[in-house]
């Protein structure tokens, strides 16, 4: 029997430069499992807490000595000798022995690393990948990469008032294929970006942070770089914006800086459908504040299907606001976030509720990274068909991709690319 035999946390640095936590567990036999989590900066009110040392000398208060005790103290103990290979009841060890239904005192950032170290060491004791073992014999489905080639927002001080828009290779024949053309889309607007001169300064996301005058500019440059590197927008290429509204959200308005508008919710909606009119926009994430459920509900009733309409701050990855969302019929897409919910079994019910229901899902890396793949064997365990990583370069975006490669290899013949079939925008949730 797989049994845990030792559990060891290091405090080590994310992708910008803060403390972040990895996580060795260390079986009977000898055999083990590493995770690391990553850190958002335009983080869901309702999150799952991530705990800090709030201790100014080290780090500037972000360090995570305590969270990494935690793991090395109390829950090294309560693991020793449990199971590894029962993820559904070693997460429930976590969630009692933490006793919040946040995370708040253990930690969403430890807890994260132990529950996903343990389904690693469990995949590796039992001699599969982690997809197959998360995800069991039928996981097979390569997810459409979403690449934020320009960031804005929380993601690049100074740039749009948009957080991500995002190239969407539709029309790619295979996973490769669409990598490719994502990287070859991302040079060219490297260039065009260059010509205007509008500079080449990068963001949180490996994604480019241009001087537009508009946060539309950047949709007619995407177009522009799509059409240059030779596919045609719409078919082979689409796009997808996440504004995260939360953001430019002042009082009941939403106040767009770049375009000197100040605009309500029904005003913002409008605003986003002028964009669907003119642009092959497929998808759209947190395009209102994470308060506004009326408000996601009625776009979700006029756009949903025409557009998949996506909840990241709304949902959390939390069971019980995937659920209000099903009844109150907002959006037709979760964004899946380990580290939002904080255990892999509940990252799993998240995406489980959301596709029973009919919405689609997405896997998603956090702005802050690590070279932790898991997110690239989460979506293909759920078969979601979607995955949002970041650029097509910097280390700890293009591990995930260059994850979903070895996957795709591996499966070889069996490999099936999602493609435009991942996005089914529609109104008709199943609220059951
Ligand atoms: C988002 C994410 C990831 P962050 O809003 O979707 O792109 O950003 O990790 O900063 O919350
Ligand atoms: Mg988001």
């Amino acid at each position: 029997m797989p049994l845990i035999e030792s559990l060891h946390a290091r405090e080590i640095l994310d992708s910008r430069g803060n403390p972040t936590l990895e996580v060795k567990v260390t079986l009977s036999g000898g055999v083990t499992g590493i995770a690391s989590c990553p850190s958002g900066a335009s983080t869901g009110t309702f999150e799952a807490r991530e705990l800090r040392d709030d201790d100014a000398s080290r780090y500037r208060g972000k360090g995570v000595l305590h969270a990494v005790a935690n793991v090395n103290g109390r829950l090294a103990a309560s693991l020793h000798g449990q199971r590894v290979d029962n993820q559904r009841e070693l997460d429930a060890l976590l969630n009692f022995l933490d006793g919040t239904p946040t995370k708040a005192h253990l930690g969403a950032n430890a807890t994260l690393a132990v529950s996903l170290a343990c389904a690693r060491a469990a995949a590796q004791y039992h001699h599969i990948p982690l997809y197959l073992y998360l995800g069991g014999s039928n996981a097979h489905v390569l997810p459409v990469p979403m690449f934020n080639v320009v960031n804005g927002g929380a993601h690049a001080k100074g740039g749009t008032d948009v957080q991500e828009y995002k190239i969407i290779p539709i029309g790619a024949p295979t996973f490769s294929e669409a990598l490719r053309y994502g990287s070859e889309i991302y040079h060219v607007l490297g260039d065009v970006l260059i010509s205007r001169g509008y500079g080449s300064s990068i963001g949180d996301e490996g994604g480019y942070v241009p001087g537009v005058t508009s946060n539309e500019e950047v949709l007619t440059l995407l177009m522009e770089a799509i059409e240059l590197a030779g596919y045609a927008a719409g078919t082979d290429v689409a796009i997808g914006v996440d504004p995260a509204a939360n953001a430019f959200r002042h009082g009941e308005e939403y106040l767009l800086r770049l375009d000197s508008q100040t605009l309500s919710s029904e005003e913002l909606i409008s605003y986003w459908t002028g964009w669907l009119d003119r642009y092959p926009i497929i998808s759209l994430e947190d395009p209102l504040a994470d308060d506004d459920w009326a408000g996601f509900a009625s776009m979700t009733k006029s756009l949903g299907d025409r557009v998949q309409i996506v909840g990241d701050d709304l949902f959390v990855t939390n069971p019980a606001f995937i659920r209000r969302g099903i009844e109150e019929k907002c959006c037709n897409c979760a964004l899946i976030k380990p580290n939002q919910i904080g255990t892999m079994t509940e990252t799993l019910d998240a995406a489980a509720i959301a596709l029973h229901a009919g919405y689609a899902c997405m896997v998603s890396h956090r702005s802050g990274e690590t070279l932790d793949t898991g997110i690239a064997d989460l979506a293909v365990a759920l078969n979601c068909g979607q995955i949002k990583a970041g650029s097509p370069i910097r280390g700890e975006r293009v591990a995930k991709y260059n994850r979903l490669l070895e996957i795709e290899h591996e499966l070889g013949e069996t490999a099936k690319y999602a493609g435009s079939s991942a996005f089914r925008p529609t109104t008709e949730i199943d609220a059951r």
